[in-house]
């Protein structure tokens, strides 16, 4: 397992901005013996004009030096949490992920790595827009038929990376909404989408797969569908005779614990009603397949460009059901069995790399989009077969929590060559992306994009001395809800609603309640037990106030 110590050794050079004189300096434009007014006049025109040409010049040079553009791939994996993987404790006789773990022994791996939120749809916003989803409503977990939460002129990671000169698209699960105010028109154009805010292509499941509908949204549009069959999601049971989880549980090939047993489709319940769009639906076990497919074609298609790919895998979120190849691959059921299945896509899209020869000229980063769950919805053996595998690793809580186990996340910086290998425990954040791949590339973000973005990149590639985030706040889902802020060893907990200390996740059931405010020190209680307020007056204030004005300010990120 790793230390919590950052260890790095030798210091990545990068290119310098030239130091070099400009003409200005030259001394020939000097002069000072000069009587004739003509010639003055030229000679002062001909400062103006090297000085201007000197100005345009140091500036381009400073930015082809200073930017670098290396394809980026966010790998971005679902409901992983922290101990999940080899290299973050995971053991072997539990769970194998030797694709996964190359990249950490090749690159560099964050043991305060963390996604800002600790559900799907807030992290994968904030991820995008470099902004707080407790900023902003509609930023709960996306329905069906939700409408695209991220309007068209927001300035997003995809659309900055535009600006470098990237192509961009996105293949996996989306859970940002699709469509105008009253939702996706699931038969027509699915307008606004990923297009709209700066991918050039997109291949998605709208949603998760525990919702309705299993279908790939290809651009604008459902793949494949019969506009003789059209396809229909709603809210309610279109029919009397609508078989669900509740009348056919008997044909279910998983079965559902709580909520999920609306239609059925591949037998499994799910969260929603649809009917038609019988040619476009696809099974679960092939969507990883599907998107590696469709991931390796998009970047051999973009090969000669720089490129930027979200590969944005559903594993190993419910319901679990990987392909067939992947069963019982793990000691712990589907839920291993989906981290398997995570780390052979992993392997795959590095396998491309090297084949097209990209791989020294790629950087990929690996991440999640919250933390760990057992059940989430369907009796697929996740708590019964979990063993002593502690997918949270050393903290406490998951997914829906702001306890560390929520947001702490497997989080690995991968560029050969340019990375310096190691571990780190410096803080960084999926939210941070934004702003360290705008500065990475050269794009200058306008003041008010990407409010709580840090760029950390210098931290991302290990360099000497380079330092992360020194505070984070973590949150659980969509506005005004319950808060986690980090900074240091310090961790503040707020809770504005639930008023529990939500850490139903794994081995243990503990919905306890909690005091609105609580504070823990991180270096001494990484399980969040032991609440020191009373302890830490002064700290506990100071920390409920910095929470507060970078709430009240609407941005963290420094003006610059
Ligand atoms: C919850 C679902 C859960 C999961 C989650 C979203 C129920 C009872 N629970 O509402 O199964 O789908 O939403 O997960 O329906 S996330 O990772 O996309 O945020
Ligand atoms: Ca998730």
């Amino acid at each position: 397992p790793p230390s919590s110590s950052g260890q790095r050794n030798s210091m990545i050079s990068t290119s310098n901005t030239s130091g070099s004189k400009t003409i200005s300096d030259h001394p020939r434009l000097n002069m000072h013996l000069v009587d004739q007014p003509e010639l003055r006049r030229y000679i002062t025109g001909m400062r103006f004009l090297s000085i201007l040409l000197a100005t345009i010049a140091s500036s381009l040079i400073g930015q082809t030096a200073k930017a670098e553009k290396p394809n980026i791939i966010v790998i971005m994996a679902d409901d992983l949490g922290y101990g999940d993987i080899g290299c973050y404790g995971a053991k072997p006789e539990n769970l194998k992920t030797p694709n996964i773990d190359k990249l950490a022994a090749n690159g560099l791996q964050f043991t305060s790595g963390y996604c800002s939120a600790s559900t799907c749809t807030p992290t994968r916003f904030s991820f995008l827009t470099g902004k707080y989803a407790f900023r902003q409503n509609n930023t709960g977990i996306a329905p069906p038929n939700g409408p695209a939460i991220i309007q068209p002129g927001v300035e997003t990671l995809p659309s900055l990376l535009k600006r470098a000169g990237y192509a961009t698209a996105v293949i996996g699960k989306w859970h940002l909404g699709l469509g105008g105010p009253s939702g996706p028109d699931w038969n027509g154009e699915l307008n606004p989408g990923p297009r709209e805010i700066g991918f050039d292509y997109n291949y998605l499941l709208p949603t998760t797969n525990d919702r309705v509908p299993q279908v790939y949204v290809v651009n604008h549009r459902v793949k494949n569908l019969d506009p003789m069959d059209p396809l229909w999601v709603g809210r309610k049971k279109p029919s009397a005779d609508h078989p669900t989880g509740l009348t056919h549980r008997d044909t279910l090939k998983m079965d559902w614990s709580h909520g999920h047993n609306s239609t059925i489709h591949n037998g499994i319940s799910r969260i929603g009603f649809y009917t038609g769009g019988h040619a476009a639906r696809f099974r679960d076990e092939d969507l990883a397949d599907e998107w590696v497919k469709q991931s390796n074609k998009w970047i051999e298609t973009n090969r000669d460009n720089p490129f930027f790919l979200f590969f944005s895998s559903h594993d190993l979120h419910v319901p679990r059901m990987p392909h067939e190849r992947f069963h019982s691959t793990s000691g712990l059921g589907f839920r291993g069995d989906a981290v398997v299945q995570l780390d052979w896509c992993v392997g795959e899209l590095v396998k491309t790399l090297d084949r097209l020869n990209l791989s020294k000229n790629t950087m990929i980063v690996f991440c999640s989009d919250n933390g760990p769950v057992g059940d989430d919805g369907y009796k697929d053996g996740a708590l019964e077969k979990m063993a002593d595998h502690r997918p949270n690793g050393p903290f406490s809580g998951g997914k829906y929590s702001v306890l560390e186990g929520g947001t702490r996340t497997p989080f690995i910086t991968y560029w050969p060559g340019k990375i310096t290998k190691g571990i780190t425990s410096e803080i960084v954040c999926t939210i941070d992306l934004a702003a360290s791949f705008a500065a990475l590339t050269g794009v200058k973000m306008p003041a008010d994009a990407c409010p709580d973005s840090f760029d950390v990149m210098d931290a991302l590639l290990g360099k000497k001395d380079a330092k992360g985030r020194s505070h984070l706040v973590q949150q659980d889902n969509g506005k005004g809800g319950n808060y986690g802020f980090r900074a240091g060893k310090w961790k503040l907990q707020r809770h504005d609603t639930k008023r529990k200390r939500n850490a139903v996740v794994i081995n243990k059931l503990t919905n306890t309640p909690t005091p609105r405010f609580a504070l823990f020190d991180l270096s001494k209680d990484k399980q969040e037990e032991k609440d020191i307020a009373s302890q830490h007056p002064k700290v506990l204030e100071r920390m409920k106030q910095r929470l507060q004005k970078i709430i009240d300010a609407g941005r963290s990120r420094p003006m610059n």
